[in-house]
């Protein structure tokens, strides 16, 4: 089993990332805590140190409620086979909702979206291409468009402040979610530009989320990461004294900008996820 200090450099690291594949990891980890030393053992506290990691990433907080309600081995397998499932059950709807011969523009790197994307390519053989930014600054859109390209989907990789020279030639965008609120969708910074942009181009602006990403917490934080990461590439840390730096890592999309959820419960307004936040 992998030590506590282990898992949490993996997703702090971000090495281990994207909300479901981060609840996964977790789930996977406490599982065998709780296999070795019961739910009487350390379960509670590394429950929460793991969750404490990365804060917005709604899933692994609503999947640790759970798991400490019913404090039984079975709930976490059967959170763990809910979270495998659910992006096969959210595939499905790939065959209604992509038409063929469609360009679809991506933010970052969603296992949701991208199982939808590619569930369409294989599945249904839609013919699609991908516009992948390479979302500063950890440049995740890069694991995007590798992920994808080895399926012969053609991508193409775009700079982040591209992405409204390039809108007017998407038919759709579809992105992933860390957490459905009240407020809007919370995903990687800079989602919100590519809603903003496709909302002028009239373009479908597509979430792809199961709905154990409904995050009905009143207390919310966004995460903001080392400003390291917004000054590494460009200059030396000397050079950057007196300059503050901001790093969130996650910003919320008005629902107003969203076309659709679609979920492994079906695809669904943004009115009706409002409805289920209630
Ligand atoms: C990843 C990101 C993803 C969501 C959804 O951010 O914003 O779009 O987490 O991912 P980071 P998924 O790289 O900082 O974790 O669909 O895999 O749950």
């Amino acid at each position: 089993m992998p030590t506590l200090e282990h898992a949490v450099s993996e997703i702090k690291s971000v090495r281990v990332q994207g909300a479901k594949e981060i609840a996964l990891y977790a789930l996977k980890f406490l599982r065998k805590v709780v296999q070795e030393q019961g739910f009487e053992g350390r379960f509670d506290e590394l429950a929460d140190a793991l969750r404490k990691i990365r804060p917005t990433a709604v899933v692994l907080h609503n999947c640790i409620e759970i798991i400490k309600r019913e404090r039984k081995i079975s709930t976490i397998d059967s959170l763990i086979a809910y979270l495998t499932e659910s992006s096969e059950k959210i595939g499905k709807h790939s065959d209604r909702m992509l038409k063929n011969n469609i360009t679809i523009m991506t933010y970052c790197h969603s296992g949701e979206a991208l199982k939808f994307i590619k569930h369409g390519h294989v599945k249904h053989e839609k013919k699609i291409s991908l516009i992948a930014t390479v979302t500063q600054p950890l440049e995740q859109g890069v694991k995007t468009a590798r992920e994808l390209v080895q399926l012969k989907i053609p991508v193409t990789l775009i700079l982040d402040n591209a992405v409204g020279f390039f809108m007017k030639d998407v038919d759709a965008v579809v992105v992933g979610a860390d957490a459905l609120r009240k407020e809007g969708v919370v995903n990687k910074v800079g989602t919100s530009l590519l809603a903003f942009s496709a909302k002028h181009y009239h373009k479908p602006f597509y979430v792809v989320a199961n709905v154990m990403k409904l995050d009905k917490r009143g207390d919310f934080r966004i995460e903001e990461r080392p400003v390291a990461e917004v000054y590494r590439k460009i200059t030396t840390t000397k050079d950057f004294r007196g300059i503050k730096a901001r790093n969130p890592a996650f910003d919320i999309t008005p629902w107003k900008y969203v076309t659709a959820v679609i979920t492994d419960e079906g695809v669904l307004k943004p009115s009706q996820v409002i409805r289920r936040l209630k």
